[in-house]
């Protein structure tokens, strides 16, 4: 089952990144390592513990009915109530003796491929810095309020754990077919923006729904956006943008399927298919599409961020 993703290696070595792939150049500080690994997490002061406290108290007041089960019960699985910001090192020991997964501290975003060798080895990268009351309500920067409390208690489930390792080690193909937007569209429509069905309802999964107030609401409940039924194939062509709400949102109809949806997969295949650019616009409905809820994307037509449009 997993063996056409294993086949490029045993993920223990760092990959080199070929000269012509198409990723974005990012500059690592001076006293990092290839691995890109702070030596150890930071030193937070009080008012970053009370600022982790204050966005902490907000989402668990909107996440109740928006938020999935599994997501729930990993706050508490990894007693992410306790207060303050987790220490990586106590929240790994946790993590290990439930799904063998650590948190690692990096000092922002990382190079795709240390992201992906990193997930390969389950570890996952999470933000060492917190962001500031001038910035409490949106950045574009993961930090460790997103990345802890939106990733990490995804990672105590053992197949979602096993989903985000698939995913590391299908970077490396990505990479040899120069394929990586492809497979960041697929992240950034499951890991960070994912539904899934529970019963009737649409529940958030997305660490990016999750780690924010604006777009619990607006991505389980609002009428703008589209929801439809994840298709592996479809979404890894559609574009995505980093700075405001999405206009669609994919839905999976439990872990197990979306863990066979795209383990089970011929990625050569798929690869050697998907032409290098995006296909369909992030607001695109298609004809091969399940659609649960087309939405009116007023939002969007009303310019979105920074317009001051509603997110309705
Ligand atoms: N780096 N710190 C950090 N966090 C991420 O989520 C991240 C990254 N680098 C690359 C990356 N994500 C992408 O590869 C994925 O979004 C696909
Ligand atoms: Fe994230």
């Amino acid at each position: 089952m997993a063996t056409k993703l294993e086949t490029d290696g045993d993920f223990h070595a760092l990959p080199d990144l070929p000269a012509d792939v198409f990723t974005a150049p990012l500059k690592k500080p001076a006293h990092l390592g290839g691995d890109w690994l702070e030596p150890k997490q930071a030193e937070y002061t009080s008012e970053d513990h009370a600022i982790w406290n204050d966005l902490f108290a907000r989402q668990m007041d909107i996440l109740p009915g928006r938020a999935c089960s599994t997501f729930l019960a990993g706050l508490q699985k990894l007693n992410l109530a306790r207060g303050g910001v987790p220490e990586f090192a106590q929240l790994s020991e946790e993590l290990e003796k439930l799904t063998g997964w650590s948190v690692v501290p990096v000092p922002m975003l990382i190079p795709d491929h240390v992201f992906f060798w990193h997930l390969a080895n389950r570890r996952f990268p999470a933000g060492n810095f917190i962001r500031t009351r001038e910035t409490f309500d949106y950045i574009q920067e993961p930090d460790v309020f997103h990345d802890v409390f939106g990733h990490v208690p995804m990672l105590a489930d053992p197949i979602y754990a096993d989903y985000m390792q698939e995913y590391g080690r299908a970077g490396w193909k990505a990479m040899r077919y120069n394929r990586l937007k492809a497979l960041g569209a697929l992240y950034w429509y499951t890991v960070e923006f994912g539904l899934i069905l529970e019963g009737q309802d649409v529940r958030a999964y997305g660490a990016g729904i999750l780690s924010g107030p604006a777009e619990a609401q607006f991505a389980v409940e609002a009428q703008s956006p589209n929801r439809i039924m994840l298709n592996v194939d479809r979404v890894m062509r559609t574009d995505y943008v980093i700075s405001d709400l999405q206009p669609s949102y994919f839905v999976i109809e439990s872990f197990e399927d979306l863990y066979h949806q795209t383990v089970d997969r011929d990625f050569d295949r798929l690869y050697r298919s998907l032409p290098p650019a995006f296909t369909y616009a992030n607001s695109a409905v298609i004809d091969v599409d399940d659609v649960l809820h087309r939405g009116s994307q007023e939002y969007l037509l009303r310019g979105g961020r920074g317009s001051g449009a509603l997110p309705v």
